[in-house]
């Protein structure tokens, strides 16, 4: 697809999304009687944000040249509405409309191109026959006993024993790499899960989350004892990407191989990133993204170093190049993990 149609999208964005987003609800509203009634019970502001981030996805997805990727967000939209109350019919028509308005709006051409868009989630995502199944759907399976008990603690439990249940475990068992991996990654998608089928609050989620994160740096003192080698490596979150327990982990296990690690944490600017790699002349740079959006700022960051000739290798990781292998390439990095360990080993490879 041309750069100029993805500008005139980008364009929308920036400039005219208030009002395309506005015009699509009540259009959608006109659509289905009694819509209206509903949503203003479930907040207006609610349902004006999911169009948002519809069309934040579909722009993303276009730009990226990514169908298979809006067709995954559609159908994890699609589950995630449905169990708030949201009918299968009032999905299809919002993103019907979606459709119309972007077509009555656009340039032929652009239409011509964005129409695949739509076609793939109408026999997909938005296909009532068929169930799609999404990969978080199998992400989560809680096999290690040690991962129920530690849920179920958090869940049903105070802070204290969910702690003592972790640290205790150390090492008698479970070495930290195990508690990372075996524990804490598969009660982290657990409870994404939980709140996906609207059985587990926000409120709740932030909990576990903020328990697990005091855990991982209770944890801390424990994941020095190799000897350090002569590498250096940034990690951190793309900007605006708040999810950090994914690629603090990332950071730990370089960390417990001997290098040099600055963990930056979630959401850190484009630009604080490259002074961060200028002043500790790095050698490699971890970046993490878990929203398919936030994967072109990943791509503006590599684009930044290689105009500024910085001298630094690029692993980028997270829910977006799982889902699809090319991408990380396609949008320029060095490579690709989709998991701690391989990480250290493509890492090292990169750097030597
Ligand atoms: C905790 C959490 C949050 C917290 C994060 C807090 C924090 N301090 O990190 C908060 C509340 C902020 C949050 C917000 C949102 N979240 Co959230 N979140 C989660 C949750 C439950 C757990 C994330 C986590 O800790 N995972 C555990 C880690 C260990 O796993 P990981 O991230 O996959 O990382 C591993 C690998 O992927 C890989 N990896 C990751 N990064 C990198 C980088 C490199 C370089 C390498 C090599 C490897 C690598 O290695 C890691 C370690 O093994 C997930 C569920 C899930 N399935 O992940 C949802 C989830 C990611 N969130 C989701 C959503 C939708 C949101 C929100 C949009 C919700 C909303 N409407 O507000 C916002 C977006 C905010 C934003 N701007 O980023 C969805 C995404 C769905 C989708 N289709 O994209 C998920 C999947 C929940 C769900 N099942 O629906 N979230």
């Amino acid at each position: 697809m041309g750069t100029e149609a993805i500008n005139m999208l980008k364009q929308y964005l920036v400039t005219g999304v208030e009002n395309l987003v506005t015009k699509i609800l009540d259009k959608t509203f006109n659509r289905l009687p009694g819509l209206k009634e509903k949503y203003e019970k479930y907040e207006k502001e609610k349902a004006l944000e999911d169009i948002n981030f519809h069309l934040d996805h579909l722009f993303t997805c276009y730009s990226l040249g990514k169908p298979k990727l809006f067709n995954e967000y559609v159908s994890w939209t699609r589950s995630l509405l449905e169990t708030r109350g949201i009918t299968y019919k009032e999905i299809k028509i919002t993103f019907e409309t979606i459709k119309d308005i972007l077509f009555s709006k656009l340039p032929e051409r652009v239409c011509l191109d964005i129409r695949e868009y739509f076609e793939i989630i109408e026999d997909n995502a938005l296909n009532k026959k068929i169930k799609v199944e999404t990969l978080l759907d199998s992400q989560t399976k809680l096999e290690d006993p040690l991962a129920v008990e530690y849920l179920d603690a958090l869940l049903n439990k105070s802070r204290k024993e969910a702690t003592e249940l972790i640290l205790n475990a150390l090492n008698i068992e479970y070495t930290i790499k195990d508690l990372y991996l075996r524990v804490i990654q598969p009660v982290q998608y657990e409870i994404g899960r939980l709140w996906q089928l609207n059985e587990l609050s926000v409120a709740k989620e932030h909990y576990c989350t903020a328990t697990t994160q005091m855990i991982i740096s209770n944890l801390y003192p424990f994941i020095f004892s190799t000897a350090k080698i002569d590498k250096t490596l940034i990690a951190t979150s793309i900007s605006k990407d708040l999810h950090e327990v994914g690629i603090r982990i990332v950071a730990d296990f370089f960390e417990m191989e001997g290098w040099n690690t600055y963990f930056l944490g979630a959401n850190t600017p484009i630009k604080s990133i490259i002074n961060e790699i200028k002043e500790k002349n790095v050698d490699l740079l971890a970046v993490s993204a878990t929203l398919i959006i936030y994967v072109e700022a990943i791509q503006d960051l590599i684009q930044t170093i290689k105009d500024e000739n910085i001298d630094v290798k690029v692993l980028v990781g997270g829910y977006p190049f799982n889902l699809d292998p090319n991408l990380w390439q396609e949008i320029g990095a060095d490579a690709f993990a989709p998991d701690p360990e391989s990480a250290i080993s493509i890492g090292n490879n990169l750097v030597n």
